[in-house]
């Protein structure tokens, strides 16, 4: 088995996480690591938080087939994938907007594990809707590095990997989990499991560190959220040169418009609305389906959190990050402020 299970004893995990829609929190270590090239010494990794459903997924990706075609956009949940998707999605394919605007994102760049993480519609199969896929293959995936499959670190596709502010990672997976899994605990209650680890896919730092710690060569591009609030043709202008796509000025702006938080929040291809609508009025919940936290695309501001955290929990949060991060060349990836 490459892949232990550990049940979560935690009493905050208990206290909150009973009451969610999916209630079979796990957690789960990789235990054949041999091939990852990661250039941390003595590196183990952590068992990570999943659902019990991962267990009939896991050792699947871990075999399937990669292709060198492929393109990787893997993140901590929350931390500006979608915005990126979207970006390389059309970075590589011509900028066809009207091809975008004809499929949802999640068909052109379907979320490899999700139905490892919970129940889906009858007809909904993400995994198998990877495998189908025509080449080249646009895979979303929020998977620590061990539990990528083997072949990435032999056939070497591309990977780009965005991270963002924790303490906006943590507001805006609090309301996500509110809306999409019914999580039922308050706000306080959500950071302090976050810090504890026991969100899906925590550890978070290690999530960032380790992606950041890879030896793959050219083929591994590294994001920011805040840098692309700053200056997204910026960033934009990276992804084209790491893709060896060539834009003109005046197509990058269009592009910048397309990809504008407003643009985005209005765009049916993209903002899952719908997937949010599905979940809420599953639980009963249809009063919420307006309020402005239960949209997916729903604020999109690097410093929001300051009016939604209190400074406690801020500081809880800072002080989690020191513990966590002790070597001087880490540091500077959880640097925001
Ligand atoms: S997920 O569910 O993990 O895939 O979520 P993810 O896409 O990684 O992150 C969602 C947050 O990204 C914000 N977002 C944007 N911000 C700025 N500009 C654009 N165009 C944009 N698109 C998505 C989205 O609003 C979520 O952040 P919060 O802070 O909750 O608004």
């Amino acid at each position: 088995m490459a892949f232990e299970y550990i049940e979560i004893v935690d009493p905050i995990y208990k206290a909150t996480h009973q009451e969610r829609e999916e209630q079979d929190y796990v957690l789960v270590r990789p235990t054949e690591t041999s091939m990852i090239p990661i250039t941390l010494p003595d590196w183990q990794p952590e068992p990570c938080c999943l659902n019990k459903k991962f267990e009939a997924l896991a050792q699947r990706i871990k075999d399937m087939d990669v292709q060198l075609c492929d393109v990787w956009m893997v993140s901590y949940p929350k931390s500006g994938t979608t915005w990126c998707q979207e970006m390389i999605w059309l970075i590589c394919n011509d900028l066809n907007y009207e091809k975008a605007a004809g499929s949802k994102l999640r068909e052109r760049f379907p979320f490899l594990e999700l139905g490892g993480l919970r129940e889906l519609p009858k007809n909904v199969d993400c995994f198998q809707d990877v495998l189908s896929m025509q080449s080249p293959r646009f895979i979303k995936t929020h998977l620590p590095v061990a539990f990528l499959p083997d072949q990435i670190w032999t056939v070497k596709p591309r990977i780009i990997y965005v991270r963002r502010n924790p303490k906006a990672i943590a507001v805006s997976y609090y309301h996500h989990s509110v809306s999409l899994h019914g999580y039922k605990g308050t706000m306080e209650q959500f950071v302090h499991s976050f810090i504890n680890e026991l969100q899906y896919y925590s550890p978070y730092h290690r999530h960032v560190v380790e992606y950041h710690s890879l030896e793959y060569e050219d083929d591994i591009l590294y994001l920011c959220y805040e840098e692309m609030k700053k200056d997204l043709k910026d960033t934009m202008k990276r992804v084209c040169k790491f893709f060896n796509k060539c834009y003109s000025e005046e197509q990058l702006d269009t592009l910048a418009q397309h990809l504008s938080f407003e643009s985005m929040k209005d765009n049916k291809s993209v903002n899952s609305q719908e997937w949010v609508e599905y979940c809420l009025r599953k639980t009963n919940r249809e009063d919420k389906i307006k309020d402005v936290n239960s949209q997916f695309i729903r604020r999109g501001e690097p410093d929001g959190w300051k009016q939604e955290l209190s400074p406690e929990l801020s500081l809880e949060i800072d002080g989690w990050t020191e513990k966590k991060v002790t070597d001087p060349d880490q540091i500077a990836l959880f640097q925001y402020d």
